[in-house]
């Protein structure tokens, strides 16, 4: 397709349709999963033609991908970005050839803003505020220890720095709270489980997980459960995202918060593309609304969820 010029003509697909390259993460969660049904499904009902790839969660093949989109002359490219650093190399390429970006969901920490033009997302320190927020109320009148166990997403990805952040920033007000470990469970079931089992064995006393998504805790949950304890009650726990599993288990009395993390970004992102190949100003940063739920919460918002 022509590149859309700054003559404000809008780029032409095959059928005069725009055409965006988006450069998907992986598939290592249910947030994955509901976002990218909503950035396919909005593309559709926006009139994009979508080119979209998998990246298996691996940052070569993130960069091939934008690198495949460049030759294909897409007329915007739109990204998650696996981990923060290492893109200002093929940015940069896109910015050669005239393609204009935009980051979805992840931050990158190029100290060139001029990369990419604007950036829609989530504020990760701030989820991890809210989820500090509920465990300083929740504890408030103990003055016992507690004992805190953190399952850390992707490593060098802004959720997982960003959460941590957050979380430390709230907790580390009151000596009581101790994070006595935190290790990356990756965003995935699979490890969350494996990585929660070795917290289980290594520390006696754990009263707290806090979770950077609901897959992680939904796996630790099956090992909090093969170790003979209550998840819930022996451990409370915190998680990021609300997907519907993980909504499930908070109703079900499995996990005592969740910190909602919005991935119905398509709609947002097919108006702000548009605008973008037009040549229109947009906002710098578009941050996503979301909430939080408690237990009652979860029970009244699950029969209306989208995802
Ligand atoms: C957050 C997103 C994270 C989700 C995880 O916006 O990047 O990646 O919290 C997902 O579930 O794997």
């Amino acid at each position: 397709a022509a590149c859309g010029g700054g003559d404000g003509s809008a780029a032409k697909g095959g059928d005069g349709a725009l055409v965006m390259g988006f450069a998907q993460v992986g598939a290592e969660s249910g947030w994955r999963t509901a976002n990218t049904k909503s950035v396919q499904e909005s593309a559709k009902s926006a009139g994009v033609e979508l080119k979209f790839s998998d990246a298996q969660q691996k940052q070569e093949n993130q960069i091939k991908a934008i690198r495949s989109y460049i030759q294909q002359k897409v007329d915007v490219i739109a990204f998650s970005p696996v981990v923060e650093s290492g893109w200002d190399t093929v940015l940069k390429e896109a910015k050669e050839a005239n393609i204009p970006v935009i980051l979805t969901d992840r931050a990158v920490d190029s100290k060139d803003t001029s990369l990419y033009k604007t950036f829609l997302g989530s504020d990760f320190i701030e989820e991890g505020r809210k989820a500090g927020k509920w465990l300083v109320e929740e504890y408030k009148d103990s003055k016992d220890p507690v004992n805190i166990v953190e399952l850390q997403g992707t490593t060098g990805s802004a959720p997982a720095n960003d959460r941590k952040a957050g979380f430390a920033e709230v907790v580390s007000a009151d000596s009581k709270f101790n994070v006595i470990a935190s290790q990356s469970g990756d965003f995935t079931r699979a490890k969350g489980k494996e990585v929660m089992e070795a917290f289980l064995k290594a520390n006696p006393k754990i009263d707290v997980l806090y979770a950077h998504n609901d897959d992680m805790g939904l796996g630790a949950i099956e090992a909090i459960e093969g170790a003979g304890k209550v998840p819930g009650k022996d451990i409370k726990i915190i998680t990021v995202d609300a997907v519907h599993d993980g909504m499930q288990a908070l109703a079900d009395g499995k996990i005592n918060y969740i910190v909602e993390c919005s991935p119905l970004l398509g709609p947002q992102l097919m108006d702000l593309a548009k605008k973008v190949v037009k040549g229109e100003q947009v906002p710098a940063r578009v941050v996503t609304e979301e909430t939080t739920f408690t237990q009652e919460q979860a029970k009244q918002a699950l029969p209306t969820r989208q995802y």
